[in-house]
């Protein structure tokens, strides 16, 4: 029975908890309403499903997209689809065809509800947070799991309370918010934590737009973002039809947070994530006046009808600068019926913009590469060096009417100096009545069908690692600096994405922007372990980025570091993760060094947070720190979250 003031986070928690207790940091077991996959997590969640066993999905909503991946430059993309879709349809999943539009844009407008919990295999699964439920973003075996019918498992969030004041000011968006948020927090301050919004200010923000900031909460490394379901949502609801979805929502007075932060919406002014990281946010005045190639506006950051319309609106009457290729790509389909409806397809088109497909693409660097050393200037949420395809480009990151303004003038600029009158933007209201068009969602949901599982040649069979070693003697491979993203270890493009459930093929690309040597480096060294500093492994869930060490035999990682969701994939892939007890210690180790962790399964084991390992090539001892669930123990003694599976049903998978 609850006996405090909740906040919301606690509350949609609370009312989902199965085992633990809500401590912070503590481990928590939450039932699961609904889980999200796509072509890319979704060919390694549903191989890791097949290995379960399993005949139907267990939870009660489960949707898989087709949204990444669609640039088919052979036959890898679409029969990565096809699988996936022959997945839906066997194991019982609703499916989002090609078309339909981005994971996160869909599963909000379409599908989310308040109160509910969403598992997704995706880092920007917290965009749902929206409506007032809590989306958290796991690698795809983790999903798999909960597929299967286990409960989500978690770190008792901390809850940050983000009090919201105001209304933003004509020509701001709420990119510029979130991204005044990722300067406070930077790409670190998130980490275990739920960033919580409240205060009089919330109401002046749409679905959308609190959707624009829920979903870069990923990019502070926050387990989710929470909205209150309100008025707004009740609104946004009832134009998607389905009213009868509403559930007030809200925290109790008086609940208490953790940590408070203002965000006082009438103080923000248009900004800019200048590159490398999306923390890098500067005001556009001070970042000057950038001459830029490329703008795109889309992504599931921002590609609502809200966002386009008014980047229509800042071109209207205007021309995009010759130097400039402007590519819009709605976020959905029924956006894009939206913008045809209301002109803005047509003012965009007149303006000389280019407009794509409703999906991901650009944003992952799935066609539309900047030039060599070109500016691209974006409304997605990354901009790590060499995400958007080209390794020496820069990308910046901002809202639409921003980055519609500089398409216009070719150089970084704010809405106010191509518009004389801001307030004409504030024509552009939110739909009292969205197009509702769910014929490109398909409901295997109630009956799964005895269809075989289709695989492509691509698809090969999931390389599997043997028990722990007794002692683990390994060089290093890798001495990476900090903030080292998952695209920095997978690197982004159609060539290396389109690999994905080839591991052995896609082991050769590994570090490959960073450091060219590696992968045969590790294949030299037989056994290895990667040394970082701070948050390594930020950024995107892929578990290929465990995978593929853990094919090339790399047994730990050592990091000051480790982001929640990578983490979680080096123990389904049997990857030790430890921390430095003493972060100074990372100077002391050199790449090639030989590690010695004896008795490793003693020593994790032994319980008490500490593992000794020795740098035999320095003769030094190097402490580090641990702290593993029983089942994590469990995962890593086994090798891993398939083999423990194995074990478990004795003929699941073949290792
Ligand atoms: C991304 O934005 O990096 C992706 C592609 O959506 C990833 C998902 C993946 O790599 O499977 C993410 O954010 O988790
Ligand atoms: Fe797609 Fe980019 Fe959003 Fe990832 S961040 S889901 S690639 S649009």
């Amino acid at each position: 029975m609850k006996k405090y003031a909740q906040n919301l986070t606690e509350k949609i928690i609370s009312e989902h908890l199965v085992r633990g207790r809500m401590e912070t940091g503590t481990e928590i077991f939450l039932k699961v309403d609904s889980t999200l996959v796509h072509d890319m997590s979704g060919t390694l969640a549903y191989i890791g499903f097949e290995a379960m066993g399993i005949d139907k999905i267990q939870v009660p909503a489960a949707v898989t997209f087709q949204d990444h991946n669609l640039v088919a430059m052979d036959h890898r993309s679409l029969d990565d689809h096809r699988f996936v879709a022959s997945a839906a349809r066997r194991y019982g999943s609703i499916l989002s065809k090609a078309g339909n539009g981005i994971c996160h844009s869909v599963y909000y407008s379409r599908i989310g509800r308040p109160g509910t919990v969403l598992a997704g295999a995706d880092s920007h699964s917290a965009t749902a947070g929206a409506l007032g439920m809590l989306g958290v973003g796991l690698g795809g075996l983790d999903v798999s799991a909960i597929m299967g019918g286990e409960p989500m498992e978690l770190k008792m969030p901390a809850v940050i309370g983000v009090e919201v004041k105001g209304r933003l000011k004509p020509g701001v968006s709420a990119k510029d918010a979130a991204l005044w948020l990722l300067k406070q927090l930077s790409v670190k301050g998130g980490v275990g934590k739920v960033l919580e919004y409240f205060g009089e200010g919330v109401e002046n923000l749409s679905v959308p737009q609190r959707a624009t900031i829920a979903n870069m909460g990923a990019e502070m490394g926050a387990t989710s973002s929470v909205f209150p379901a309100d008025e707004a949502v009740r609104r946004f609801l009832k134009a998607q039809g389905r009213e009868e979805d509403y559930l007030e929502l809200a925290a109790d007075p008086g609940a208490v947070y953790r940590l408070r932060l203002t965000l006082d919406l009438s103080r923000i002014v248009p900004s800019v994530a200048v590159p490398p990281m999306p923390d890098q946010v500067k005001s556009v005045r001070e970042a000057g006046p950038v001459k830029v190639d490329q703008v795109y506006i889309g992504s599931c950051t921002n590609g609502s009808y809200y966002d386009l319309a008014r980047a229509a609106r800042v071109l209207e009457g205007r021309r995009v600068h010759p130097d400039v290729n402007l590519l819009v790509s709605p976020s959905n389909r029924q956006v894009y019926q939206m913008l045809l409806e209301d002109g803005s397809i047509g003012q965009f088109i007149r303006a000389g913009a280019r407009i794509m497909e409703c999906g991901c693409g650009p944003c992952i660097g799935l066609g539309q590469a900047p030039p060599t050393g070109g500016v691209s200037v974006r409304t997605s949420n990354r901009n790590y060096r060499g995400r958007c395809g080209t390794a020496d480009a820069s990308v910046y990151l901002t809202g639409p009417e921003t980055a519609a303004a500089t398409a216009v003038l070719g150089y970084l600029a704010e809405p106010g100096d191509v518009m004389e009158d801001l307030t004409e933007l504030e024509r552009v209201a939110e739909p009292e009545k969205y197009p509702v068009d769910d014929s490109l969602l398909f409901c295997y949901g109630q009956k799964t069908e005895q269809t075989e599982l289709i695989k492509g040649p691509n698809i090969r069979e999931m390389p599997v690692k043997g028990p722990l070693d007794a002692n683990i003697g390994a060089r290093v491979v890798l001495k990476a600096g900090d903030n080292i993203t998952t695209d920095d270890i997978i690197p982004p493009g159609p060539e290396v994405l389109t690999l994905r459930p080839n591991i052995p093929a896609l082991s050769r690309y590994l570090f490959q922007k960073i450091d060219p040597g590696f992968a045969d480096r590790a294949e030299e060294y037989g056994c290895s372990v990667i040394v970082a500093g701070e948050n390594y492994g930020q950024g995107s869930s892929r578990e290929h980025a465990a995978i593929g060490p853990m094919y090339l035999g790399v047994k730990a990682v050592l990091a000051k570091s480790i982001s929640r969701i990578h983490r979680s994939n080096l123990i389904n892939y049997g990857i030790v993760p430890v921390l430095f007890a003493h972060p100074a210690d990372y100077e002391a180790i050199s790449a090639g060094d030989e590690l010695m962790m004896e008795d490793a399964p003693g020593q994790l084991l032994g319980g008490d947070g500490t593992v000794r390992l020795r740098n035999l090539t320095t003769g030094r001892d190097i402490p580090g720190t641990v702290s593993f669930t029983d089942k994590e123990l469990e995962l890593l003694l086994a090798g891993g979250l398939l083999p423990y599976i194995h074990n478990r049903h004795n003929g699941g998978v073949k290792p």
